[in-house]
């Protein structure tokens, strides 16, 4: 294999990396052949639920057309199989098992990333990017103790790296319903301000669980706190009438911020973070999508998705930065089918997988919970094909420092690899092993053609989420080669493989200790 920097100075317009080692030169002003860079982080999205990843029954053009022109990974995998754990692993390129707070976040949970983390964003600002972090957070907001959405909310997502933030807090089915730009509610009324808990009523609010007949989408799991537009959501919430959003309206409000971001920014590098509240619950299409997909609402949002990529890939083309703006579209986790609203998902499939023929699905350490859609499109750069090679998402943070040649301090990004070669289709070699996490942070990792998940204590099942979770008192062993979908646990038949596998899961998770 050929020096990166050998390589890209053969590609037309790819002069950059000529420049990268003197790095007094740069940093505040546009270097033209540095890449724009836009992540693209959708919710709950299965690898079943785009066609370019064989669904029929479910038409996504622009993904495809993303994906046609990019490289399409066939074996990436979020570190987790929850939302919050799995963003948080991208951008600080740590495990989230390592941390305490990582799991779901409550909408009034503190800011989980410590603002001495150097996250991917501080890099990309360091390196002379303007950053924005744009729709659905799930990181949290403010300090230890729940958030204030009154005033100046701090830290905020501009403590960990970001320039600008127009962000959802949590996520669209938990309170409060309102958009957070640079730390401040957006269009919030002084006069009414807004009181958040996640223990106990609020305010006088109507509640599903007082007024069911007040529901127009009804909750078939939790999800029967204060009712904000018809729809029951997790957490109590009273005040900022004004600022509360529209389900309907949120894919062209935040597409709408994403591209004003781009167009104001295409002047300069820029690293665009954006999350899609699509396609996780409530899922609430606008009217030019409802009934669209003939899936019911869960196709539809999925339709909506892929215009929001249309609208960014249109954006990119009209202001000639395509060509040299690398994209990333991926998914935070594994799909679900009935997540808590009674949205008729399962009734409507009408043949649709999401979860191809993989075994389990969100929240679950079987391989639909963390096996997801990941595409990346640099056309300068970036051969159209296929990548077959194990990446996890973990690896993206390292690989940009890489291709940034931006020197990672210690401790920075501890789990994250440079796997550039991969993360750009000039090479097809696996990630040595990845390790993932559950709905209950029981682990698993991959190597080679097998998969060792640890015993557990836990549940099987959840009643709640209805997913086989893979916890197991006992060790499991699956051969993803032969057996995809994870249907022989065949621990029992090589002892020697578990031995080896726990043995580097061990080894895996004392590689690292926060101090
Ligand atoms: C669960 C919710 C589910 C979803 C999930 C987080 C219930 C019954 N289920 O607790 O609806 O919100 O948390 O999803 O309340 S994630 O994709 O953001 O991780
Ligand atoms: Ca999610």
């Amino acid at each position: 294999m050929k020096q990166l920097p050998y390589i890209l100075s053969l590609v037309p317009g790819v002069a950059f990396l000529s420049s990268c080692g003197n790095a007094a030169q740069q940093k505040t002003e546009k270097q033209p052949n540095k890449p724009n860079v836009v992540y693209l982080i959708a919710d709950d999205l299965g690898i079943g639920d785009l066609s370019c990843y064989g669904a029929t029954k479910v038409h996504t053009p622009n993904l495809d057309c993303l994906a046609g022109q990019g490289l399409q990974f066939t074996n990436a995998y979020a570190t987790s199989a929850t939302s919050t754990p799995s963003r948080f692993g991208l951008l600080t390129g740590m495990y989230p098992w390592r941390q305490e707070n990582t799991g779901i976040a409550p909408g009034n949970s503190e800011l989980i990333i410590d603002t001495a983390c150097v996250t991917m964003a501080d890099m990309f600002k360091e390196e002379g990017y303007a950053t924005a972090a744009i729709g659905k957070w799930h990181l949290g907001l403010g300090p230890k103790g729940g958030t204030n959405f009154n005033g100046k909310i701090k830290p905020n997502t501009q403590d960990i790296g970001f320039d600008y933030e127009y962000i959802i807090p949590a996520t669209v089915d938990r309170v409060p319903c309102v958009f957070v730009e640079n730390g401040h509610v957006d269009g919030l009324d002084p006069k009414d301000p807004i009181t958040v808990s996640y223990d106990h009523k609020v305010g006088d609010w109507p509640t599903g669980a007082e007024n069911p007949e007040l529901v127009k989408l009804k909750p078939s799991q939790g999800h029967n706190n204060t009712i904000i537009n018809g729809i029951p959501r997790i957490g109590w919430m009273t005040g900022g009438k004004s600022a509360l959003w529209n389900d309907e309206d949120i894919a062209d409000i935040i597409t709408q911020k994403a591209k004003d971001f781009i167009v104001n920014h295409k002047d300069t590098n820029f690293f665009l973070y954006m999350g899609t509240q699509d396609v996780h619950v409530p899922r609430v299409p606008h009217p030019r999508f409802a009934g669209k997909s003939g899936l019911g609402t869960r196709g539809d949002v999925i339709l909506q998705l892929d215009w929001t990529v249309g609208e960014i890939m249109k954006t990119l083309d009209s202001l000639k930065i395509a060509d040299n703006t690398i994209f990333v579209f991926c998914s935070d986790n594994g799909p679900v089918i009935d997540d808590g609203y009674q949205d008729q998902a399962a009734e409507l499939l009408n043949g649709h997988t999401p979860m191809k023929h993989y075994r389990g699905g969100k929240y679950s350490s079987y391989e639909a919970g963390t096996r997801i859609p990941f595409i990346v499109r640099w056309p300068a750069m970036v051969k159209p094909g296929k990548q077959q090679a194990l990446f996890s998402m973990v690896d993206v943070y390292a690989s940009m420092a890489e291709l940034l040649k931006h020197p990672l301090q210690k401790g920075v990004a501890p789990d994250s690899q440079n796997e550039l070669e991969t993360f750009l289709g000039l090479g097809n070699k696996d990630r040595d092993c990845i390790v993932q996490q559950n709905l209950n942070n029981t682990l698993s990792i991959i190597k080679g053609d097998w998969k060792y998940i640890e015993p557990s204590g836990m549940p099987a099942i959840e009643r709640w989420t209805k997913t086989e979770l893979g916890n197991n008192p006992k060790p499991q062993l699956y051969n993803l080669i032969n057996d995809p979908s994870e249907k022989e646990n065949v621990a029992a038949q090589h002892p020697d493989i578990v031995k080896g596998l726990s043995g580097l899961l061990e080894q895996v998770k004392n590689s690292y200790k926060k101090d």
